[in-house]
């Protein structure tokens, strides 16, 4: 407002102006082909560097952060100084869907080099000097396009995995022999170059918690694969030991909260990976973990959490009887995490008749569990159109709480109201009384104590 009244106001409303085109020229530079590296060019989400004569030697760099995760495509050509890709030239290139890297010095492509390019789909990498390429640089990737036609690959097993690639070109593949002689790679069969294979023993684990089992992995391949066991995060004590082509996992007094844990051994080597996994079924007593006060939401619901396997019947008590279920009151099982159930039972408009001590029973074959919790469905409090017939029911042996409180508050408010008028009367007669009176100053305060005192008691 203050800008556009007066000739000072004029001036600032001009200052404004020149730097909001200060700004826009800011804007227009910080656009990302501006940002461009100089030997490359760019065109929205690409980055294309093909100029033969000064050639680049590793991956571009733009400007920010935010412009390099907008790039989804990088085209890189007859660049006679490009080499290598190692582990964190493409960290910054999240968004990554293709990449060329041809006709380059390209003789090396570190195992971790696309680590950070989870969306990388096509790779063209025909024409360059790579004489071996590990399944290792893409176990984590889903590559739809590999292309390495016109690399000197030699006929090694490092590479032997390259014959089960499903890639288009993968039949026309051609490695290089140590004479130099070149063999379609498809039919390249290298003695001591076998995919591993694995089998884990028990195939199935179903036990009672508390007991100990050893689960045993055995490999073949050659070269010797190495052999990992992946879990869940085990909550039982466990230990494993390693010899040569053998593993063995032991898991000592199983807790029940390792039940439906995946266990795999993973096995692999130059060739290629296998793996074998089995499902812990740890069997155990039910455990109520919370039974919660009912709460209000479309209908009433007494929340409860449990576990136990296999899974747990429920059943309910009031007041110590069975609670019949029906389309009116019956429990329900929402969700099943982290290993245990949560449910509801749910009352669909419950009066005070179904007000008590609700007992939640769970029991499958191994034992039983049970717990309970208090429940009161009212009505509003200060709902007049509504009168609960329950604080004169004769039948109910408890009074509700919550409805004494409120009948008290009400006491209490006229109560505060009737002694505060009648302090004020009091203080009126004093003043008038007071100023020619032996009661003075103090007679009001005294009077005004007493009041107080009413309150409290
Ligand atoms: C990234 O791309 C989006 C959508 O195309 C665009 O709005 C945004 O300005 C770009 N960011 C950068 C830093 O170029
Ligand atoms: C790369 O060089 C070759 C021959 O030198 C040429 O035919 C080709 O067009 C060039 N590629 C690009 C993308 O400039
Ligand atoms: C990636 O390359 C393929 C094959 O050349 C092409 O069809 C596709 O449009 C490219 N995708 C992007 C995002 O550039
Ligand atoms: C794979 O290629 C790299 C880079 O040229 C080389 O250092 C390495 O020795 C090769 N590995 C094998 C097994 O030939
Ligand atoms: C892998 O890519 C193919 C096609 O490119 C797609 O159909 C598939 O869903 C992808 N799989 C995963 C796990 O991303
Ligand atoms: C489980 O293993 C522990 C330690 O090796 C041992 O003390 C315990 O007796 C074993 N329990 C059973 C049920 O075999
Ligand atoms: C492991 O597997 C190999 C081949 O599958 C088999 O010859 C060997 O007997 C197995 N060893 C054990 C201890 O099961
Ligand atoms: C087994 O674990 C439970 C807790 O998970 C523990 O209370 C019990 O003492 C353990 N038993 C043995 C023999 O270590
Ligand atoms: C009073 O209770 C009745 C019956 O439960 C309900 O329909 C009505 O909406 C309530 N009124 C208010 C003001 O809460
Ligand atoms: C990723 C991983 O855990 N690798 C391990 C697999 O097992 C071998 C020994 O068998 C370890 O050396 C690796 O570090």
């Amino acid at each position: 407002m203050s800008l556009l009244s007066g000739g000072f106001g004029m001036a600032r409303w001009g200052f404004g102006w020149a730097l909001l085109l200060l700004l826009l020229l800011l804007l227009a530079l910080w656009r990302p082909g501006a940002a461009c590296p100089e030997l490359c060019t760019c065109t929205g989400a690409r980055i294309s560097c093909v100029d033969a004569k000064h050639s680049i030697m590793a991956f571009p760099m733009l400007q920010s952060e935010a412009e390099m995760e907008n790039i989804t495509d990088i085209y890189i050509a007859n660049q006679s100084s490009f080499k290598s890709i190692n582990e964190k030239d493409l960290d910054s290139y999240r968004n990554l869907r293709n990449l060329t890297v041809t006709n380059t010095r390209l003789a090396y492509i570190s195992r971790q080099a696309f680590q950070s390019n989870p969306k990388l789909q096509y790779l063209n990498l025909k024409e360059n000097i790579l004489s071996n390429l590990s399944w290792r640089t893409f176990r984590h990737l889903n590559i739809s396009y590999l292309l390495l036609a016109g690399n000197p690959l030699q006929c090694i097993c490092e590479n032997v995995w390259l014959k089960q690639w499903r890639g288009e070109e993968a039949e026309d593949l051609l490695c290089v022999e140590e004479g130099g002689k070149r063999t379609a790679l498809s039919t390249l069969t290298l003695p001591n170059c076998v995919l591993p294979t694995v089998t884990l023993k028990p195939t199935k684990v179903t036990m009672q918690k508390g007991l100990n089992v050893t689960l045993m992995c055995n490999t073949s391949g050659t070269p010797t694969p190495t052999l990992n066991w992946t879990t869940c995060k085990l909550n039982s004590k466990n230990e494993h030991e390693h010899s040569g082509q053998m593993s063995e996992l032991r898991l000592v007094n199983v807790s029940s909260l390792d039940n439906g844990c995946k266990i795999t051994c993973r096995s692999e080597n130059m060739v290629g990976e296998a793996e074998a996994s089995v499902d812990l079924d740890i069997l155990f007593p039910p455990v109520i973990s919370k039974l919660m006060d009912a709460v209000s939401d479309h209908h009433w619901c007494i929340p409860f959490s449990m576990s136990g396997n296999p899974e747990p019947k429920l059943s309910w008590l009031l007041n110590g009887k069975p609670v019949e279920e029906g389309p009116f009151i019956r429990t329900m099982i929402h969700d099943y995490s982290e290993g245990e159930y949560h449910g509801c039972l749910h009352l669909d408009s419950p009066t005070h008749i179904n007000n008590g001590k609700y007992t939640l029973l769970a029991s499958n074959k191994y034992g039983e569990d049970r717990k309970a919790v208090f429940a009161h469905f009212m009505h509003e409090p200060w709902n007049e159109s509504v009168t609960d017939p329950l604080y004169y029911d004769p039948t109910t042996d408890d009074t509700p709480i919550g409805q004494t409180e409120d009948k008290v508050a009400v006491y209490l408010v006229v109560g505060i109201a009737a002694v505060t008028f009648t302090g004020f009367i009091l203080m009126l007669v004093i003043l008038k009384f007071g100023r020619n009176s032996k009661f003075g100053i103090k007679g009001f305060v005294l009077f005004h104590n007493v009041p107080v005192e009413i309150v409290a008691r």
